[in-house]
């Protein structure tokens, strides 16, 4: 009796365990994910979302990756001196319960050195990484 209620428990610890099913990426859910369309030969943009931790339980966003921008950094706007001003984020917080808006004069996801055209219309693939190094891939789309 003792093995099987010890084997029981331990299913009961792997199906309950945030990190046995993929990770935080598999509890935080991304809505109204767009990138800003560019005109030819302009290589930066910016995309957005909405983006909500689903598990009750506050995560850190680390991270983005892309293979439309040779570099993809989280940013926010900030006042200095009066003047609007971007700063590089090293994570955005995503609290418990809270969605965080990705928007324009907001956080964003920074998109240097575009190595594709971004036309309206096109979609594009961004991957989120969390604080456990698990990735969610979003599909963006651009307009
Ligand atoms: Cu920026």
């Amino acid at each position: 009796m003792q093995p099987l209620r010890a084997a029981a428990a331990l299913v009961i610890a792997f199906a309950t365990c945030p990190l046995f099913a993929g990770g935080v990426a598999d509890h935080v859910s991304v809505d109204s994910a767009y990138a800003r369309a560019v005109a030819p030969g302009v290589s930066v943009s910016g995309a957005y979302m909405t983006i909500s931790a689903t598990d009750g339980a506050e995560h850190e966003l680390v991270a983005a990756h892309s293979g439309v921008a040779e570099n993809v950094e989280l940013h926010n706007h900030e006042m200095e001196d009066g003047v609007m001003k971007m700063r590089r984020m090293e994570s955005v917080t995503l609290p418990a319960d809270t969605a965080v808006d990705f928007k324009p004069g907001g956080l964003h996801v920074m998109l240097i050195g575009l190595t594709e055209q971004l036309d309206a219309g096109n979609r594009i693939e961004i991957e989120l990484e969390f604080e456990d190094g698990s990735r969610k891939a979003v599909t963006f789309d651009v307009k």
